[in-house]
């Protein structure tokens, strides 16, 4: 379909639904995270208009939930990061389309606001918001239901007959001036149950954000492009209030907060924790942190945090090496990463740390950091710590970062619209050049299936001591720590068993 051939009618008078759909963000296996996203932009929209908030992965039916709803619909949203949810977010859009040309479709989220215009190219979308969407959504929703396309609302772009209009941007908003997000129009329950079935997870866990950007300047983090660097976090009060809420309404038993940067601020940190020991909340809890942040966090607080429930902190350790660190502008030492791995287990708390290879290296150099020089350190600091998780990913650049930039001048080939952009998938397609062929193998097997037999964290060490599998376990530990000591990882007969019996590894990130 060309654009001039859209039928789109940005007069919406007199329609009172608006569909808001979350498309299956990743390729593979993953635990489902709530799209939190469409419950935020939704809030203020609540009082007058009749919401539909459908999540591919969790809404049964779901694409008959999209379609039936249609016909008085003012208008369609769809979030999408960059990659695999750009995919099932065009498949739906173009349903949409085929069932009702006339019903404008606006997307948001950290890709599109990367690309407004190449977005609104695309004849699966209309209307674009960048950035923040809780109040350029309602904005949007507004002038349509009065009957006029978008061109006073700051923050957005849309598709017109002769062009592509984008508005001036629209300034931060300010976190704590956000309405809670109504997780009643979420299908939670459902969320849950569904990671318990299928990703075995024992407790009853929702997803929480209680602040937005982060300070840090990674140089291949998507945050700063949003968020311009600025830190924002809802109130300790509000947040140990709303997550009160949670846990009773549905019964949890664990929050995962998914800030960039939950530790960002001590002070805030302190009185959360304060917050959920008054209230004998009785969970677990699960956040992000910085390399450089925690392990300097005063001993009193860092007490609190485990006396509140802090089973696991996730620290982006990204690189063991000082070079590439430099490069990707980490601000953190891999000293940083072993004190933050002692602190972690001088105060009883686990830590999950995430690395990255193949970071770009100029045509014909040697990288800076090879894989085996991750797996090493990763076994300096299961030898710490024996609630350490570790995780690698193969670099993939995100664009709007300058790593992005690098691996473009590097010589690596930019997509050049939202349809290009769905095939971005770190998980299927060889983008880098600087990870040798093998090594993605190498990584999901030492890294995911030796290592965690040979430095088991708690959950192992339970069931290699009591659970009904506790012979099959105590033999491959000792066939793990003889691998890891030898490095000799040729025929591995245990690892291709695993692989035919089990689709993930035996360390989920949470
Ligand atoms: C939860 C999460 C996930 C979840 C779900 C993804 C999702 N779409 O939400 C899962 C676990 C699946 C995931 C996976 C990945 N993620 Co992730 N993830 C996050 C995280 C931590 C929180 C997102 C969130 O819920 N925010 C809360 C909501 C309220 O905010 P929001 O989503 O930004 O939405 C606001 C606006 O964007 C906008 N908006 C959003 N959607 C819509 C829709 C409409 C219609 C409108 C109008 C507005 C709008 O309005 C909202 C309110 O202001 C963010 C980091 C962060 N702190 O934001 C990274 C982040 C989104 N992830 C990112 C990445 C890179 C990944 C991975 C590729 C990482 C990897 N190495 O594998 C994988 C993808 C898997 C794969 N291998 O293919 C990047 C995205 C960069 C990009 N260019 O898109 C982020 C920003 C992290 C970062 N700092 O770089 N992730
Ligand atoms: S610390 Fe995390 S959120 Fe902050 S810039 Fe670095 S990667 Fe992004």
């Amino acid at each position: 379909m060309t654009a001039k051939s859209r039928q789109t009618d940005y007069d919406r008078r007199g329609r009172k639904k608006v569909v808001l759909f979350f498309p299956t963000p990743a390729y593979g296996h993953y635990r489902i995270e709530l799209g939190l996203a469409l419950a935020v932009i939704a809030a203020p929209l609540e009082q007058d208009y009749d919401l539909h908030l459908i999540d591919e992965r969790v809404t049964p039916d779901y694409e008959n939930e999209v379609l039936r709803h249609l016909d008085d619909a003012v208008c369609v949203g769809i979030s999408s990061i960059t990659g695999y949810q750009i995919k099932r977010g065009i498949a739906m859009a173009r349903k949409v389309r085929r069932r009702a040309p006339d019903v404008p479709i606006v997307w948001g989220g950290y890709h599109p606001s990367l690309f407004p215009e190449q977005t609104c190219e695309s004849d699966a979308c209309d209307i674009v918001c960048v950035g923040q969407g809780d109040v350029t959504f309602k904005e949007i929703v507004a002038s349509l239901s009065a009957g006029k396309a978008p061109a006073d609302v700051k923050g957005c772009a849309y598709w017109t007959e002769e062009k592509i209009v984008v508005n001036e941007p629209r300034e931060l908003v300010n976190i704590n001036d956000v309405l809670p997000a109504p997780y009643h129009l979420l299908d939670v329950n459902r969320a849950i149950e569904l990671n318990q079935r299928e990703n075995h997870e024992s407790k009853r866990t929702t997803e929480f954000h209680s602040s937005q950007g982060c300070p840090g300047k990674c140089g291949y983090c998507a945050d700063a492009q949003l968020f311009k660097r600025h830190w924002t976090g809802l109130d300790a009060e509000r947040v140990v209030e709303e997550v009160a809420s949670l846990v009773k309404t549905y019964d949890l038993d664990q929050v995962n907060f998914s800030d960039a940067n939950f530790f960002a601020n001590q002070r805030r940190v302190k009185a959360i924790c304060e917050g959920l020991i008054e209230r004998k909340l009785n969970i677990t809890w699960v956040a992000s942190a910085r390399p450089d942040t925690f392990h300097r966090y005063k001993p009193e607080v860092l007490e609190l945090i485990r006396e509140s429930g802090c089973k696991r902190i996730i620290v982006g350790a990204e690189s063991a090496a000082e070079p590439v660190l430099e490069l990707i502008s980490k601000g953190a030492t891999a000293e940083d990463h072993l004190k933050s791995a002692r602190v972690c287990r001088d105060y009883g708390i686990g830590a999950t740390f995430t690395f990255i290879t193949g970071f770009p290296h100029a045509p014909g150099t040697p990288p800076q950091e090879t894989t085996q020089d991750l797996l090493n350190f990763i076994e300096r600091l299961k030898q710490i710590h024996p609630d350490i998780r570790t995780k690698i990913f193969v670099f993939t650049p995100y664009p709007g970062t300058p790593l992005y930039d690098l691996a473009v001048e590097y010589g690596m080939h930019e997509p050049r619209s939202l349809e290009e952009w769905a095939d971005y998938n770190p998980a299927t397609m060889k983008v880098s050049q600087w990870v040798k062929p093998g090594e993605r193998a190498m990584i999901e097997k030492v890294n995911g299936f030796y290592l965690p037999f040979a430095y088991p964290d708690s959950g192992m060490r339970e069931k290699l001591a009591h659970g009904s599998k506790k012979w099959p376990y105590k033999l491959m530990h000792g066939l793990a720590k003889a691998r890891t000591k030898s490095g000799f990882y040729s025929l591995p007969v245990e690892w291709m068993l695993f692989k035919k019996l089990k689709k993930e590894t035996f360390e989920p990130i949470a």
